[in-house]
């Protein structure tokens, strides 16, 4: 049966803000405390998933999480009403507010690892909603995506939501921005590359030593076990550790892979040649040839690949067989990085096309086109058979714009956070958008 990916784009939440709360994400710590946008932000992103929809791309949503997180900020000793709360966190701890008020769910490529039903021994579509322990503002998150996620795929004919791993260093699990398909085309079986940055029970596989590495092997396995996926079909390969040190702080920084093509940064794995021949031999199982697209680094180097987030790019196959790539603008500002996409599309290769988007506010945080989606390529019935009421479509754009446009400031400072009328206001804007999205009962407002 023929399937389709749908890209469900994370939306903005109303708390956006720079707290630096990433470290080893460049981008998060350079821009720690400056004032954000966060109506800007969240249209940028309505603004991208509008055009692809319009461009014939299946495209839906995920909607943003309740913030300020009371359940940590109480479960930490800040007690009283919900204001005394906020005023106590904002004095004795602004660190701890700010990870309380983190808008991190809009990257919703960490939401979850998904596994599409050709894959799986039970022939369903497997999602694990990944634990993100390494940071405390993204480790809250799991609770309200596995909800989230039941709710949309609640048919259990057709998905499995599983429980997230357990929340420890040893099963670090950043979902699936560590995780790539690759196989002829959407609706055909596929080889499942993970990629993780160390190995916990093995003290002397190499790891990165400035940066935190926050997939582990374990965790990687652990979800390919849970998902049925057949071990001649799974490949499991080692990111370079010397990367993740100058801030590859996820895969998709540095690698994206769409059907047969895979397009990476020579640096990008500890093992290049070894990658490359384990997905070839998984990939003849598949009667599926990798298109490798490589870029060195005479081209394109490391530092320029982090600051523009040339990586992070969806690679959307077109009707035609070719296939488009979404960058953000930043590669166009970046010179090498321009010189070097001219000339891809101009090789006469598989990727032809380039679609821009201004999505600065995401990607100050370090969060780029791809790190905005979460994939899941679903056959006809399947698309039937989750909730509707996230695709994205002309009159829904429009209603979420006007929402955005009622409900979200268009300043945030960090002595904001402090300001009771926030979480008022958040609250607010959510109950409304479970209505708008005709998912009840979404939150636990
Ligand atoms: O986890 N930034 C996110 C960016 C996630 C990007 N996702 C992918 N590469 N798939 C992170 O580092 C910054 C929040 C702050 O500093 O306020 C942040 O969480």
């Amino acid at each position: 049966m023929s399937a389709r990916e749908f890209n469900f784009d994370g939306l903005v939440g109303p708390s956006h803000n720079y707290a630096g709360l990433s470290f080893g994400n460049v981008a998060s710590f350079n821009n720690v405390k400056s004032a954000s946008n966060p109506k800007e932000a969240a249209l940028q992103g309505l603004a991208k998933m509008r055009a692809l929809a319009a461009r014939g791309f299946a495209q839906a949503v995920l909607p943003p999480q309740d913030r300020p997180n009371f359940r940590l900020l109480r479960s930490l000793g800040f007690t009283g009403s919900d204001a005394d709360v906020l005023a106590r966190a904002f004095k004795e701890s602004p660190v701890i507010l700010a990870c309380a008020y983190s808008a991190s769910p809009m990257w919703t490529a960490n939401a979850a690892t998904v596994s599409p039903s050709r894959d799986t021994a039970d022939g369903r579509v497997h999602f694990t909603p990944a634990n993100l322990n390494n940071k405390l503002h993204r480790a809250l998150e799991h609770v309200q995506t596995s909800r989230t996620l039941r709710a949309i795929f609640g048919d259990e004919r057709h998905f499995a939501v599983h429980d997230t791993l357990p929340s420890t260093p040893a099963f670090g699990d950043e979902g699936a921005a560590n995780h790539t398909r690759l196989g002829a085309h959407h609706g055909a079986e596929a080889v499942e590359l993970f990629v993780y940055g160390r190995v916990e029970f093995d003290p002397q596989a190499p790891a990165p030593k400035r940066f935190p590495a926050r997939q582990t092997l374990e965790a990687s396995q652990a979800v390919a076990r849970l998902h049925g996926l057949a071990d001649a079909r799974t490949v499991f390969v080692q990111q370079n550790p010397d990367v993740i040190d100058q801030g590859v702080f996820h895969n998709d920084v540095i690698a994206v892979g769409n059907a047969d093509v895979l397009f990476y940064h020579e640096q990008a794995f500890a093992d290049e040649q070894g990658a490359l021949f384990q997905l070839r031999q998984a990939m003849a199982g598949v009667d599926a040839e990798l298109t490798p697209i490589r870029v060195e680094t005479s081209m394109v180097s490391v530092q320029d690949a982090v600051h523009s987030y040339l990586f992070n790019s969806q690679l959307l196959s077109k009707a035609d067989g070719k296939m488009a790539l979404v960058i953000p603008q930043e590669c166009q500002e970046n010179a090498a990085v321009a010189r070097y996409l001219e000339g891809l599309v101009a090789s006469g290769g598989k990727v032809d096309e380039l679609i821009h988007f201004d999505l600065r506010q995401s990607m100050r945080n370090g969060g780029g086109p791809a790190c905005l989606r979460l994939r899941v390529a679903l056959d006809e019935r399947e698309a039937q058979a989750m909730h509707q009421g996230v695709v994205m479509t002309e009159a829904l754009y429009h209603t979420l714009v006007a929402w955005v446009e009622k409900h979200y400031r268009d300043r945030l400072a960090p002595q904001d956070l402090a300001d009771p009328s926030l979480a008022v206001e958040v609250h607010a804007a959510l109950e409304e958008l479970s209505r708008i999205l005709g998912l009840p009962g979404l939150y636990d407002l």
